[in-house]
């Protein structure tokens, strides 16, 4: 890349650069500017010192910023060329929260065999692949994300038996099925870290990041964690630190100890012998975290609302820690990747999913989930007008050697659906429009389970309701630590809590929506009365009947996985209007983003109508209306 960037740069030198851009982006974006504001002479020249001088805050030592710049030294390739095919990028993918999908045996917690027995229904929607949340051995403190031993089946969920079971059911069915890969961390009762905190002689202890304990007074640095207080945990008995960045056990593991990283890279070639099809690897681009473990800029702590993320979410390892998975464990299995990436922008995810760079194949943004200015835990109403920016953005600049994640929801969030329409009113055509925009975007879409049946959040009640150890421990800081109501605090956590995402799914109208026959381990509202696979499946006009047929449409079609796209007067806000284009096939798309009726632009009387969420697109069009449509 060449020259150094130092605090004598220009704005625009560090724009070119492609962590530049993407944290410039993100602050641009949070102030509701435009990434253009670069572009103007007065700005762009500006230099980086006169730049921390005048917005008068104290930027603190961001020294640790340009070494985080400085570090990465290569640039994206262009976006040009031909578009690779490749079975990934036709496929359609489904989540599987296991503990809230399907109980098979009365114990109030999904399992195996449950999701077995629902099989045909996901191969009746068009699923290609499944993605299982973690099935792994683990206390749960964190649902499975804190996994305790990588080669068992968690007794909740059944037996390796049944594992080796699901997956040929599943390949008999023409499916995949990929898993997901938790090696930023581990449970503290992996024998690992138990080893390792009890035998300060053991190997072990370099395989997470311990530090001496000084009597427990302050801890090795200021990292917070991303489920409240310190990043440490203080062993009174050992006198010893260990690092946490997610809860107080989920050990982060040292990526700098070969030793460790070679164990690692035995567990996925174990679990690809036995044929599965790949990983979702989990907070992935967290693994490498700067030497000496530094104190995070206040500042940068302060705007985004975790102290030391600087020093961990584009480390300086981190693309010679993916190639050596990718070389080592995943290619000889022609496994397929794609890493979840809290905090990684555009340029930078080109790097790390570049089909030249051997890293990953795709990668999950999560920048379209609020809309600037808004974390989950605002009450707020989400502009549509920002989802189409952001597609239109990835769509016109990330180019042809990476390919998009087209997602609304996970098991991280509350329901997208709910944040654009609060009260419910428009459900039905809301969804089926979102439906809609992700599967003839280009990208690959990815269905989280409810997606289909239009599911929303729930209606929670009091704190009881909620499991979630990140929506328990906010719920006791902001009680205890920031002395909020208890009225507001619920409300604050009700706003952004993952439980509305892991209630159960509902299958049928009887009792706990179908999904257990006993008490289930967390419940839901009386939504499954009609919100149901069964009963929607009868219903030609139901959100789950326009999946289906939205589904077959796409992969009847190549266009909506490769086409190249043209956008219609996109600078008009209120209306997403698109044509697809692929070896002379031409698809139409229009999309009213707000509840208002308003007045057609384009007219569509000479193209023939493929899908819509109204019965037949009128003079006007409709709130939240939204059609398919062959021609141009
Ligand atoms: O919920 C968040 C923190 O406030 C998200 O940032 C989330 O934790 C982040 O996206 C990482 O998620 C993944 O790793 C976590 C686990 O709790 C999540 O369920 C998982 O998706 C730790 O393993």
């Amino acid at each position: 890349m060449g020259q150094l960037l130092t605090s004598e740069s220009k704005l625009k030198e560090v724009y070119a650069h492609p962590v530049g851009h993407d944290i410039i982006h993100r602050v641009l974006t949070s102030l509701k500017l435009k990434d253009a504001l670069v572009n103007n002479p007065i700005v762009g020249n500006m230099r980086l010192q006169t730049l921390s001088g005048l917005i008068k805050k104290n930027l603190g030592d961001y020294g640790s910023l340009l070494t985080l710049l400085n570090t990465e030294q290569d640039i994206p390739a262009s976006g040009n060329g031909r578009i690779q095919e490749a079975w990934w990028k036709e496929a359609v993918f489904y989540q599987i929260y296991p503990r809230s999908f399907m109980d098979s045996d009365g114990d109030g917690i999904g399992d195996l065999q449950g999701i077995i027995s629902r099989l045909d229904d996901l191969k009746e929607l068009g699923v290609d692949v499944l993605w299982l949340s973690p099935v792994y051995d683990s206390p749960n403190d964190d649902n499975g994300y804190d996994i305790r031993d990588y080669y068992q089946i968690m007794r909740d969920f059944g037996t390796m038996d049944d594992f080796d079971q699901l997956l040929s059911e599943v390949h008999k069915r023409g499916m995949r099925l990929i898993m997901d890969l938790v090696i930023n961390h581990t449970s503290d009762e992996h024998k690992w870290f138990q080893e390792a905190l009890h035998d300060s002689d053991s190997k072990y202890r370099n395989y997470y990041h311990f530090r001496p304990g000084n009597g427990g007074k302050t801890p090795p640095n200021n990292w917070t964690s991303f489920f409240s207080g310190s990043a440490w945990n203080y062993y009174k008995e050992q006198d010893v630190w260990a690092l946490h960045l997610f809860s107080k056990k989920q050990m982060d593991l040292n990526w700098d100890c070969k030793e460790m990283r070679e164990e690692i890279l035995t567990m996925i070639r174990w679990w690809l012998e036995k044929g599965i099809d790949g990983f979702r690897m989990d907070v992935i681009n967290y693994i490498s975290k700067v030497e000496g473990l530094p104190d995070g800029n206040e500042t940068i702590g302060e705007l985004i609302g975790y102290r030391g993320i600087e020093n961990y979410f584009y480390g300086p390892r981190l693309h010679e820690y993916l190639r050596e998975i990718r070389k080592e464990a995943f290619d000889p299995y022609q496994a397929y990747s794609v890493g979840e990436m809290p905090g990684i922008g555009m340029e930078m995810s080109k790097l790390l999913t570049g089909d030249d760079r051997k890293e990953l194949d795709m990668m999950f943004s999560f920048d379209h989930l609020e809309t600037p200015g808004h974390n989950r835990f605002d009450d707020y109403r989400y502009d549509l007008n920002f989802l189409k920016e952001y597609l239109i953005d990835y769509t016109e600049h990330y180019g042809n050697h990476c390919h998009m994640a087209l997602f609304y929801n996970n098991h991280d969030n509350p329901k997208f659906i709910s944040k654009v329409d609060p009260d419910g009113t428009y459900r039905d055509v809301l969804a089926k429009m979102l439906a809609v925009i992700q599967f003839t975007s280009r990208g690959t879409p990815y269905l989280f389970q409810g997606d289909e049946i239009g599911a929303a959040n729930q209606h929670f009640q009091s704190i009881d309701d909620l499991r979630d150890v990140e929506s328990l421990n906010l719920y006791q800081q902001l009680t205890e630590e920031r002395k909020m109501t208890k009225e507001k605090a619920l409300e604050t956590v009700f706003a952004g809590t993952r439980d509305h995402a892991r209630t159960p799914m509902q299958w049928n109208p009887t009792e706990n929506g179908g999904f257990t026959t006993g008490s289930p381990w967390i419940s839901g509202d009386r939504d499954y009365l009609v919100y149901n696979v069964e009963s929607e499946s009868e219903d030609p006009d139901s959100v789950l009947n326009f999946y289906k047929r939205l589904i077959a449409l796409r992969k009847e079609e190549k266009a909506f996985a490769y086409g190249e796209t043209e956008f219609v007067k996109k600078h008009v806000k209120g209306f997403f209007l698109y044509y697809r284009i692929y070896h002379g096939d031409c698809f139409f798309i229009e999309c009213n983003l707000t509840p208002k009726i308003k007045e057609r632009f384009v007219d569509t009387k000479k193209y023939e109508l493929l899908l819509s969420n109204y019965e037949k697109p009128g003079n006007d069009m409709m709130p939240y209306e939204a059609n398919i449509y062959r021609g141009r």
